[in-house]
């Protein structure tokens, strides 16, 4: 493929933005190559500024699980806009939103909306500390919850006493009291509250880890950490930025049987879909720890931007149309994304290239290993190299994979029949070309 603008247009970012880019993996810095500019998109289809165009199988990270430009979408932005960008004040549109949210997550009594991802965890934890009066938090090894600094730590080695830094500028008192223990090892969690005794807040996970590339939990794994910390008195933080609205309406939450009663968590975080592309964070959950924040409670949290009016349009018009075409929406989705993945699947057993293949729903990622990846260790074993070479055939032949092994890969109902032929053949080809 020519890509002779998308290579002038990054000289020109990199002028103003470190990388060329806002967000590091954009950079493609994990799988090589130059990433193309992107120019529009349309359905199933992203468009470079050469005019080559992509099967999208990222999504924007998520989001667009119902393609590109959905129109309903674009029409409700388009309609909010025409009445201004933003107030600043309360509009009818914000509860409307959450109306919705809580239809699809009873377990949200309450609920606030933030402008990303990041500001719903740091929020979260914020509130949890708060709530509790407890310092400590648990992540875990692979899971990502945002950029805000109390969550950027590397796992400790077993159970940590202090958290460590996993990113320059993020100051050692400041991730002290979070502790990073192994995925799917429900004895690590008991041992940390044994060491911690009254003092951890809350466990923070992805219900269903994306960002280890995906990684399920163990059955009987969300049962066990419900029930170590209801007995330990900390709170149980589902993060479904990713998987909200993705691996059903309700998310893991509803996936895995833990949507409402005594099993449900006690907050959520959710993001991406939620806004239908525009920036839209959320955090909600029980009623008495959401009435902890101002200006009802001690724990302070803020954003100009929170509530947007047209992030809000967008999020009312994605989610009414969840609401209203959820069956049809979610076996598709599950349909095309399993002949996608199984079917890469056996072209490279095929070819006798050993790869794992771990999906959920609509999120799944191909690991370069023939063994089991149930964790961050095991994930990190797999052959990243040959993701790269994999990626930069894929995006060759008109596929655009999530451009890291650590990030899951999304479909959105805008793929079909035709959409799973050009991955497949282009997956046949990627292939044969990694074993010459
Ligand atoms: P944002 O601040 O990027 O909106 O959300 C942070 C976040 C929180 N929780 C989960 C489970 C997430 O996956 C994310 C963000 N996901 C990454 C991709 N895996 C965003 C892509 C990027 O960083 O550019």
């Amino acid at each position: 493929m020519v890509r002779e603008r998308s290579k002038a247009l990054q000289v020109r970012a990199e002028k103003f933005l470190p990388g060329g880019v806002d967000s590091p993996v954009r950079a493609f810095r994990a799988v090589g190559g130059e990433p193309p500019f992107v120019e529009r998109a349309e359905g199933a289809y992203l468009v470079d500024a050469d005019g080559n165009r992509y099967v999208d199988l990222f999504g924007s990270w998520g989001p667009m699980l119902l393609g590109h430009a959905f129109p309903p979408a674009v029409a409700a932005i388009r309609e909010a806009a025409g009445r201004s960008a933003s107030f600043g004040a309360s509009t009818a549109d914000e509860a409307n939103l959450a109306e919705l949210v809580q239809r699809c997550f009873p377990s949200m009594e309450k609920m606030r909306f933030v402008s990303s991802g990041t500001e719903a965890c740091m929020s979260a934890i914020r509130l949890a500390r708060g709530f509790t009066g407890r310092p400590f938090v648990i992540k875990f090894e692979g899971c990502y919850h945002g950029h805000a600094d109390a969550l950027l730590v590397k796992a400790g080695s077993g159970v940590a006493t202090f958290g460590i830094p996993g990113s320059a500028g993020v100051p050692n008192e400041t991730v002290m009291h979070t502790l990073a223990l192994p995925y799917n090892d429900l004895a690590a969690v008991e041992a940390a509250f044994e060491s911690h005794p009254e003092l951890i807040a809350c466990v923070i996970l992805e219900p269903v880890v994306g960002n280890a590339g995906t990684i399920a939990p163990d059955a009987g794994y969300l049962k066990g950490l419900r029930e170590i910390t209801r007995k330990h008195g900390a709170l149980l933080i589902f993060d479904e930025v990713m998987t909200g609205f993705r691996l059903a309406l309700g998310g893991a939450q509803e996936l895995f049987g833990f949507a409402s009663g005594e099993d449900a968590p006690d907050l959520t975080t959710l993001g991406k879909i939620v806004g239908g592309g525009l920036p839209v964070g959320v955090f909600g959950g029980r009623a008495d720890v959401m009435n902890y924040l101002a200006p009802l409670g001690p724990v302070y949290q803020a954003g100009t931007l929170s509530g947007n009016p047209l992030a809000m349009a967008a999020g009312i018009a994605t989610l009414s149309y969840l609401l209203t075409h959820k069956d049809a929406i979610y076996s598709k989705l599950e349909e095309t994304t399993a002949s996608i993945a199984s079917g890469v699947a056996k072209l490279a057993a095929k070819q006798g290239i050993g790869l794992t293949t771990n999906r959920v729903g609509s999120m799944f990622t191909w690991f370069f290993t023939p063994d089991a990846v149930t964790d961050f260790a095991s994930a990190s074993a797999s052959d990243t190299e040959a993701f790269g070479r994999f990626h930069r055939a894929m995006l060759e032949r008109g596929v655009w994979l999530p451009p890291s092994q650590f990030e899951a890969a999304f479909v959105s109902t805008a793929l079909g029949e035709a959409e799973v032929a050009i991955v497949l053949e282009a997956a046949k080809e990627s292939l044969e070309l990694m074993i010459k």
